[in-house]
């Protein structure tokens, strides 16, 4: 595990999109099925993620190699090849997908069926279904389709980098390859992108060894699962193979969503929000009221450390020496205009803020949003 020093600095160099290059649109051709990639992604990733919990009883693996091609190339293996797990809620009966780095699928929907037909997770109370994905450097092990509906969506970081799981629902129409070949374009065609997706939230920043939670209301259609959190040679992790293609079927049933504690507001450019959240086990509608699409991530702030000097750490042009002034605890990743979420929180006493990341859409290259006034400090007690 990495220091907090050296994960900070990946914080601080984080921004939404700003890696858009011929990279990222070949990495999400390759994911989702175009034949056109030029350009295969670099630093190839292992092909099975390391484990690191016992397996599921039930759960079968299917691990696809780097460089298949074919869906008949897909092999099963035994569960206790890579298997992702959790604690109390692991994936009853589920196929886990693997896709690393530089695999090319025929298409989603085919890899989906090659894997077993992969199912939803466990259906837990309340008709809330459960969906584990393992982060690694640098891919995801996830399933490859689920029912839609209401999903706690569980990230569990095994690697050694940050990492967060963006959920981009394509708009209805998109292809892949439009996604594709807008992110070629690079800066100049981020406008271009972010009108062919949704933002639909996800699972915020996680440390390495941790995990983090978010409940979606998952809607029918084709989704792009992605890390945009770029690392000290500022490539995306999506181009190094965090990238998975999900396939949100129809929800059999609509479940009601689960009683939180509070709303939490995002707008253009800042958060309503309570002033002290609860210790302990939490939760929170997340909604963006505003034009642009936001995020609602945390961080504790360390003892002797205020938001002013997180503020003055993210002013900071270059990276600040010494640790960061805040220790990411996940949060809602980005959401379109209207879209909610739910936050799920285990939080210990403290200080904390609240941060956006993503950058200003309303120009090219803009600030991030934090630069705008979008970290707001709150008590956790
Ligand atoms: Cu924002």
């Amino acid at each position: 595990m990495r220091t907090l020093e050296e994960v900070g600095t990946r914080l601080h160099r984080r921004h939404f999109l700003m890696g858009a290059s011929a990279a990222v649109g070949s990495a999400i051709l390759a994911a989702c099925g175009g034949g056109t990639a030029t350009d295969t992604p670099k630093a190839p990733a292992p092909t099975t993620a390391p484990t690191t919990a016992a397996p599921t009883s039930a759960a079968a693996a299917a691990t696809r190699p780097a460089g298949s091609v074919a869906a008949s190339a897909i092999v099963t293996t035994a569960p206790a090849a890579s298997t992702t797990a959790s604690s109390a809620t692991a994936i009853g009966s589920a196929a886990v997908v693997t896709r690393p780095a530089g695999s090319a699928v025929a298409s989603s929907v085919s890899a989906t069926t090659a894997s077993g037909s992969a199912v939803a997770g466990t259906t837990g109370s309340g008709g809330i279904q459960t969906m584990v994905i393992e982060a690694f450097d640098f891919g995801y092990k996830t399933l490859g389709s689920t029912p839609g509906g209401q999903t706690r969506v569980q990230m569990k970081n095994t690697g050694k980098e940050i990492h967060h799981g963006q959920f981009m629902l394509l708009n209805t129409g998109v292809t892949p390859d439009q996604l594709g070949a807008a992110f070629a374009k690079g800066e100049q065609g981020l406008g271009e992108v972010f009108g062919l997706v949704t933002q639909a939230g996800g699972p915020g920043v996680t440390l390495p060894g941790s995990s983090t939670e978010v409940i979606l209301n998952l809607t029918e259609g084709q989704y792009l699962i992605a890390c945009f959190i770029a690392g000290a040679d500022h490539i995306p992790h999506l181009a190094k193979g965090m990238l998975m293609p999900l396939k949100v079927t129809a929800a059999p049933a609509a479940a009601a969503a689960p009683a939180v504690n509070d709303t939490i507001t995002m707008f253009d450019f800042n958060f309503t929000m309570p002033d002290t959240l609860p210790a302990g086990k939490s939760m929170y509608t997340v909604i963006n009221t505003g034009v642009q699409f936001h995020e609602f991530n945390i961080g504790q702030i360390p003892p002797g450390k205020t938001v002013d000097d997180v503020k003055a750490y993210y002013a900071a042009t270059t990276v600040p020496a010494g640790p960061p002034p805040l220790i990411p605890m996940g949060g809602m990743n980005a959401l379109t205009k209207g879209n909610t979420g739910i936050a799920v929180f285990d939080l210990t006493p403290g200080n904390y803020v609240a941060i956006c990341n993503v950058p200003d859409q309303s120009k090219p290259n803009g600030d991030s949003h934090a630069h705008l006034g979008m970290i707001k400090g709150f008590i956790v007690k």
